[in-house]
């Protein structure tokens, strides 16, 4: 039996299933990885300026790049890899999806109830009263954003240092802790805390899938390693049902 065959029978039969995606996922979508070749905007690496620090000092040049971003994912589609997690979130109730992305392709896939451990570039925060909204626009009116009552506006992310949204994490650990089997996708499993989700899920006896073009430190943790991109591997994992 091929990798593709044992991972697609241990994902139809488990009873639950969990998918921890990373911005490999979105890379056929044409979104740049966050590590990956031509990591740098201007010179500056992502983990400079997804940082409090960063903001605090240029906060012009971190919504510069942010709103880069929001235009480039605005211009950018879902591609197979998306919609067939949202295929299997549909076709298995027990199935958790938990993203390090803060793309919002998921949503657009059509993926539902999504545990976004790292915020999402499509909500702003301001930094003087806390009031949190959605905000579409790319590229913004004028930067940085403003708040209602005058105060400055941040990405609805969650930048190094930051803790994670408490409920979403906490929902993330109790998934991988109960699943049966759980896909790793398009992560280089190197930003903690997510990263610690896959030696959880493989100690408390899940089956570990690795979906990744190449080896990871977590590569050591999965039953198999699906060597390819996720756009196409996810699609033969995850097929269309044939009276769909
Ligand atoms: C925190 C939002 C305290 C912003 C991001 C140990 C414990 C706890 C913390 C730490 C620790 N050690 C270090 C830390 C601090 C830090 C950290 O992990 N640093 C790293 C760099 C060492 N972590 C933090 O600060 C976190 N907060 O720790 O608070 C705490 C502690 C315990 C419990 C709770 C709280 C906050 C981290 C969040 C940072 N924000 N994003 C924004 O996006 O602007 S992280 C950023 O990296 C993105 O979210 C991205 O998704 C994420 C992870 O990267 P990947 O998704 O894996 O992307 P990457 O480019 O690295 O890799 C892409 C992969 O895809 C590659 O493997 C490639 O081979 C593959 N690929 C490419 N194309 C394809 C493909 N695979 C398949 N198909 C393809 N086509
Ligand atoms: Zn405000």
């Amino acid at each position: 039996m091929s990798g593709i065959e044992q991972a697609r029978t241990w994902i139809e039969q488990a009873r639950s299933v969990a998918i921890l995606t990373g911005a490999g996922i979105s890379a056929e979508s044409g979104i740049p990885t966050f590590r990956g070749t031509g990591g740098l905007w201007r010179n500056h690496r992502p983990e400079d300026l997804a940082t409090p620090e960063a903001f605090a000092r240029d906060c012009l040049l971190v919504w510069e790049w942010y709103d880069q971003r929001r235009q480039w994912i605005a211009k950018a589609a879902p591609n197979p890899g998306h919609f067939a997690i949202a295929r299997l979130q549909r076709s298995k109730p027990g199935c958790t999806l938990i993203t390090q992305n803060v793309d919002g392709l998921h949503d657009r896939a059509g993926s539902a109830g999504i545990l976004k451990l790292h915020g999402d570039i499509w909500r702003l925060r301001c930094t003087t009263c806390r009031a949190e909204w959605p905000d579409r626009r790319a590229p913004l009116p004028r930067l940085p954003p403003k708040c209602q009552c005058g105060g400055i506006a941040r990405p609805g992310v969650v930048w190094f240092g930051e803790d994670l949204p408490p409920g979403a994490w906490s929902s993330a650990q109790e998934a991988a802790q109960s699943v049966e089997t759980l896909l790793v996708v398009g992560t280089s499993a190197v930003v903690y805390p997510a990263a610690s989700l896959i030696p959880l899920a493989r100690a408390a006896g899940a089956t570990v899938v690795e979906v990744n073009t190449e080896e990871t430190p977590a590569s050591t943790a999965a039953h198999c390693c699906l060597r390819g991109l996720s756009g196409e591997i996810l699609p033969a994992l995850i097929p269309v049902p044939p009276d769909s």
